[in-house]
């Protein structure tokens, strides 16, 4: 932390940039898309208009944040790492930072509990719950269950939709299903509550597959950050933020596959860019940065 912050309850420092992403006001655009992986973000930020230069920055906590415009609309492209923790921050900060709606895709990775989704596959889940480890199982009363499994919480439907048209036009092949559906699960954890076995642990979640279908039998997909956002997006007051997902299909959680990483070299840039063409076709009703205005963002 280099900046002296102001205000506790929501750190700014005297610019304005906000504490754990580094952005301040007219560094991001009210249409975003987001990833985990920086190198994954690189391989789709080149598909952004040269000019205006695009702002690039790397916040100390691990975001990267590249603004500029895409077929003349301007946009931000954010890598945030793992867990619904970064993903809290990227949709707090951003809504800080940026006036008027919002839009925002997340382009994920995700195992698959169904042979609906094959490996290198794209899912696009409508609704999404979340899985969170249930701490008063582990540290205080064993008959309560592991882990807890929230109600769906549904996407921006014509967002979703828009994704799924551009990526079945833009990404589908004999190899490459886009496949809609019905309900995907976050978890708080990439093992224990995503039903991994690690004998180092006691996680008690041998039967957690089941279990999970159990409870939520349309549950296809697993991953970590989707049904936060759509939470929050659910929950935003004052402007809307509007969010959908697709997920690239990285294990087959059923039969043990696990993506070729040339597959997802070739996957990333396709898929990157169908979410660029999605969220700019996508209509909001107040968006702050102008390109014409002048290039806010160049540094
Ligand atoms: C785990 O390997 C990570 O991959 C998935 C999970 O949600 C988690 O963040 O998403 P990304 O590929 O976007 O990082
Ligand atoms: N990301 C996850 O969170 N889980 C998987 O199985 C694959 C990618």
């Amino acid at each position: 932390m280099k900046a002296t912050m102001h205000d506790a309850n929501f750190p700014k420092d005297s610019s304005g940039a906000v504490y754990h992403i580094g952005v301040k006001p007219g560094e991001v655009a009210n249409r975003i898309v987001t990833c985990g992986d920086p190198i994954r973000l690189r391989r789709f930020a080149t598909f952004l208009d040269p000019s205006p230069k695009p702002f690039e920055l790397v916040s100390s906590r691990g975001y990267t944040t590249i603004t500029g415009c895409y077929k003349g609309v301007p946009i931000s492209l954010i890598a945030i790492g793992m867990g619904v923790a970064m993903v809290d921050f990227l949709v707090r900060e951003v809504r800080a930072v940026v006036s008027g709606d919002l839009a925002i895709v997340r382009f994920g990775s995700c195992g698959s509990l169904s042979p609906e989704l094959p490996v290198g596959s794209i899912g696009v889940p409508r609704n999404a719950m979340t899985i969170s480890t249930n701490y008063a199982h582990f540290h205080g009363d064993e008959s309560l269950p592991p882990y807890v499994f929230s109600p769906p919480i549904s996407s921006d439907p014509k967002l979703h939709q828009v994704l799924v048209s551009t990526l079945d036009s833009a990404v589908a092949s004999s190899t490459c299903k886009i496949c809609p559906t019905e309900l995907h699960a976050s978890a708080d954890c990439f093992y224990s509550s995503q039903g991994r076995i690690d004998p180092q642990f006691k996680d008690d979640n041998a039967d957690f597959v089941p279990q999970l279908l159990d409870a939520a039998p349309e549950v296809k997909s697993l991953e970590m950050e989707t049904a936060h956002l759509f939470h929050l997006a659910s929950v935003a007051r004052h402007a809307k933020i509007s969010a959908a997902a697709c997920h690239m299909i990285f294990a087959d959680r059923v039969g043990q596959e696990f993506i070729d990483p040339l597959v997802v070299a070739e996957l990333e840039p396709k898929v990157g860019r169908a979410c660029l063409d999605a969220i700019i076709s996508f209509p909001l009703s107040d968006e702050a940065l102008h390109p014409e205005e002048g290039s806010v963002w160049e540094i």
